[in-house]
């Protein structure tokens, strides 16, 4: 017999599903009715397999381990998962809440007192290998909040379309993270004078399976390695990095795309070339060098790595979709951020971008951190309203209306982020 549809459970999330869902899944109707505190009424007609709904929002299930149930799952294999908008209103993000981006199969089993990194490569004075341990005790520790945003985060709205996920606003994040500055590390083994950048070997596995086949293996030109916020890190908001997040160990470098923080860090090789790590090369977060017409065919020696990531903002509070009623203002507000430069100034609009109403912005509270701002709007009378928000970067440039430089993959796309407002 074929099995029913879940809820929520479509066949593509079942492999996630919880213990929890599989014993309700497996209930009686009088056990279903205990749970729910009152009789099924109907009940007799209800779907074998099927979870009463009553029973899914009473409590905490989710379809992604230790993270928020209401997070967007995109893909199972690998586990790729975003965050609704109005689930990011915390200033620092809950672990629960921080975005998932798997590009292979995260390691099965970890123990952190045996983890070692191993910094090698051309450009190593001497070969080193640390316990995370050792690295606690022989470098200082720091804390900074970093904003992480995957490079693909507004892919969807690219047309002609790109593949893969299909972010919407959700692959962005700005944690409190702790660990030892990378470059205390790299100096530690040395670092030759002919050195230009470092790439990182994690320990997940490749989805074909062929354990000597790397996942991905990305990095940054020696300057942003150098970084005072550029981290080995072992703890997000004071605890464990989630399993997912990169447990026990990874890379964070704020501002650049995410992926070149790598997760459950193995390896550092300071190279004397650019990188060339699996996803260095080709169309991978890469963009062409000059503005291309949407569709066109773009030779890879005519793609540029991502560095910076452009200037963006969210709004997190209200929810779209809300209703208000006429007289009330509404105070909206959410985060700005720019890659490796500050965020300047804020705006939104209630009027499809006619006119701009300056929000307040506040102060980051490291380099590299997202900024909160927030508005006041006064609706003039019943109607539909967008209100959309616009950040401006310390060097004046401003996110765009509309989506920009379309690119073969679907990257960048820092586009006005709009919610709807219903003024009744
Ligand atoms: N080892 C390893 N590191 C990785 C990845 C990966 O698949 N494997 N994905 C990268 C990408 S593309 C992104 S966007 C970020 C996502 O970080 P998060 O899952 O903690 O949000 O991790 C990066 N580091
Ligand atoms: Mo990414």
């Amino acid at each position: 017999m074929k099995k029913k549809k879940g809820p929520i459970g479509s066949s593509k999330n079942k492999k996630l599903i919880t213990s929890r869902r599989s014993f309700l899944q497996k209930s009686t109707l009088a056990s279903m009715g205990m749970l729910l505190g009152t009789e099924m009424v109907f009940g007799n007609y209800f779907p074998a397999n099927m979870i009463p709904v009553g029973l899914l929002e009473s409590e905490d299930e989710f379809l992604v381990p230790g993270k928020h149930k209401e997070l967007t799952v995109l893909n199972d294999r690998p586990i790729n998962a975003e965050t609704p908008p109005h689930l990011l209103n915390d200033p620092v993000t809950p672990a629960n809440k921080l975005f998932v981006r798997n590009n292979g199969i995260p390691p099965k089993s970890v123990d952190p007192s045996n983890w070692k990194l191993t910094l090698d490569g051309e450009s190593v004075k001497t070969e080193k290998t640390y316990t995370i341990q050792e690295l606690k005790e022989k470098f200082e520790v720091v804390s900074y909040q970093l904003t992480i945003e995957c490079g693909g985060n507004g892919r969807s709205e690219f047309n002609p379309p790109a593949k893969g996920n299909q972010w919407s606003t959700g692959a962005v994040g700005c944690p409190k993270w702790t660990g030892v500055r990378l470059r205390d590390v790299l100096n530690d083994a040395g670092i030759k004078d002919d050195a230009v950048y470092i790439g990182y070997y994690g320990a997940d596995t490749h989805l074909s399976g062929d354990p000597d086949k790397v996942v991905i293996s990305r990095g940054v030109p020696i300057k942003k390695a150098l970084e005072a916020e550029s981290l080995i890190a072992w703890q997000m908001n004071d605890e464990d990095i989630p399993a997912l997040n990169g447990h026990p160990l990874r890379l964070v470098f704020g501002g650049w795309p995410a992926s070149t923080s790598g997760k459950w860090l193995k390896r550092i090789s300071i190279r004397n070339k650019v990188h060339d790590g699996p996803k260095m090369g080709g169309k991978a977060y890469r963009v062409p060098c000059e503005e291309v017409s949407p569709g066109s065919n773009v030779k890879d020696e005519n793609m540029c790595i991502i560095e910076s990531m452009p200037v963006k903002s969210l709004i997190t509070y209200p929810k779209t979709g809300g209703l208000l009623t006429l007289g009330k203002p509404l105070k909206v507000n959410g985060h700005a951020w720019a890659g490796d430069l500050e965020v300047k100034e804020m705006h939104v609009s209630m009027d499809f971008g006619q006119t701009w109403q300056k929000a307040t912005l506040n102060k980051r509270t490291n380099r590299l951190a997202w900024q909160q701002w927030e508005a006041v709007l006064n609706f003039p009378k019943k109607g539909y309203y967008e209100v959309w928000a616009k950040a401006t970067d310390s060097k004046g440039v401003s996110q765009p209306m509309v989506v920009p430089g379309w690119n073969p993959k679907g990257y960048l796309n820092n586009a006005c982020h709009r919610i709807a407002i219903k003024v009744v």
